[in-house]
């Protein structure tokens, strides 16, 4: 009973590239902290990473492995619907429903679709295109209030409102218009070479980011080869973007706030500073480690949730998917 009038929170990380402290801080984490206030769906959006070509094997590989990060992340499967976007052939049909309201206009102004596709060149897909509506898609099959989500998606959600608005003025109440929920500090960790864009899993140079997996002594290495800047005081200031990033994700990890971390090192220049940095993230990160190798070990437990979980959204997913069948006048039987 108590479980019904919990708000609905809906998001997902695509197998895309070995997950970094990016989607950690930013994402997973702030997710296990709703759990317990939410009904909560967390995605792997395997159909949103095959928008930009992918090894078929070590998709099949990440795909469970991004499972089990949720899990050692401390997502508890049975609190939380934990599913392969795929195992849920709803999603593709209501894309295809949305993308008739959804206008080339609104696509083509998505920074992650500039981004992407001037990277990419002339052979951009139309999936790379029509991603932002598949997205909508997941999340308004559900039902969904909340999305916590990294700063960089909020332009999506903000789409996906527009969308659902857009159907419940034509056709009558459908959909729940979502909310963006964007994490504090650890809302965007950015890239540890060039800290003026954001980490992301999939640059080239590995001294970029910082994966869930790396070892302790990679990290330090990575931390260590952090760039920052001449000034050789820890300051959170704009014209200090690297020192600024690495105060982030320290406070993130402790809960200190940005001006205690500050206060903390006045004074001592960089050395110290980056070492604790390290050390506070190989301490967050060792038992996630351990835990992911476990379940890795256990295929047969992670093939287990993922089908429970499938089974439930599939039951939600088509509820609503019928609903939207029904009300642009397609012959339901
Ligand atoms: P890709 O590099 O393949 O585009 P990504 O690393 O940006 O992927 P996504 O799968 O697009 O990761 O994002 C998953 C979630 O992680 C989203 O909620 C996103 O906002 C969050 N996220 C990703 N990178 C960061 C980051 N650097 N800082 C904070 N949050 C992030
Ligand atoms: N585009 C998102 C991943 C994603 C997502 C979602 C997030 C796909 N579907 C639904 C929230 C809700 C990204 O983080 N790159």
């Amino acid at each position: 009973m108590e479980k019904e009038n919990k708000k609905v929170s809906f998001s997902g990380i695509q197998p895309s590239g070995d997950l970094t402290i990016g989607n950690y801080l930013g994402a997973i984490k702030n997710w296990v902290s709703m759990q317990k206030d939410y009904e909560s769906f967390y995605c792997i959006v395997d159909l949103h990473a095959i928008t930009v070509r992918q090894d078929p094997k070590e998709l099949r590989s990440r795909t469970l492995k991004n499972l089990a990060i949720y899990i050692a992340s401390g997502l508890d499967p049975v609190k939380n619907t934990l599913f392969i976007k795929s195992h849920v052939p709803a999603h593709s049909e209501a894309a295809w429903l949305l993308n008739c309201f959804s206008y080339t206009g609104e696509l083509g102004r998505m920074t992650q679709f500039k981004d992407k596709s001037q990277k990419i060149g002339e052979s951009v897909s139309v999936g790379l295109f029509t991603y932002p509506v598949l997205m909508a898609a997941d999340i308004l099959l559900y039902n969904t209030n909340v999305v916590p989500v990294g700063n960089d998606q909020k332009q999506h959600v903000e789409l996906s409102r527009d969308i659902a608005i857009r159907f419940n003025n034509l056709y009558g109440q459908t959909f729940v218009v979502p909310e963006p929920l964007i994490a504090g500090s650890g809302a965007r960790i950015m890239d540890l070479q060039n800290p003026e864009k954001k980490m992301s899993k999939s640059v080239e140079n590995p001294n970029a980011y910082i994966l869930i997996l790396d070892s302790p002594n990679i990290i330090r290495k990575k931390i260590n080869r952090a760039v920052t800047d001449d000034y050789a005081e820890v300051r959170y200031t704009e014209d200090q973007p690297g020192i600024s990033n690495l105060i982030n994700i320290l406070s993130t990890i402790t809960n200190v706030s940005q001006e205690d971390i500050v206060k903390r090192y006045e004074g001592l220049g960089y050395a110290g500073f980056k070492s604790d940095v390290a050390e506070a993230l190989v301490e967050e990160l060792a038992p996630v480690q351990n835990r992911i190798k476990e379940l890795l070990d256990d295929k047969s437990y992670l093939e287990k949730i993922y089908s429970e979980s499938a089974e439930k959204a599939n039951y939600i997913a088509n509820k609503t998917l019928r609903k939207m069948q029904k009300k642009i006048g397609l012959v339901l039987r």
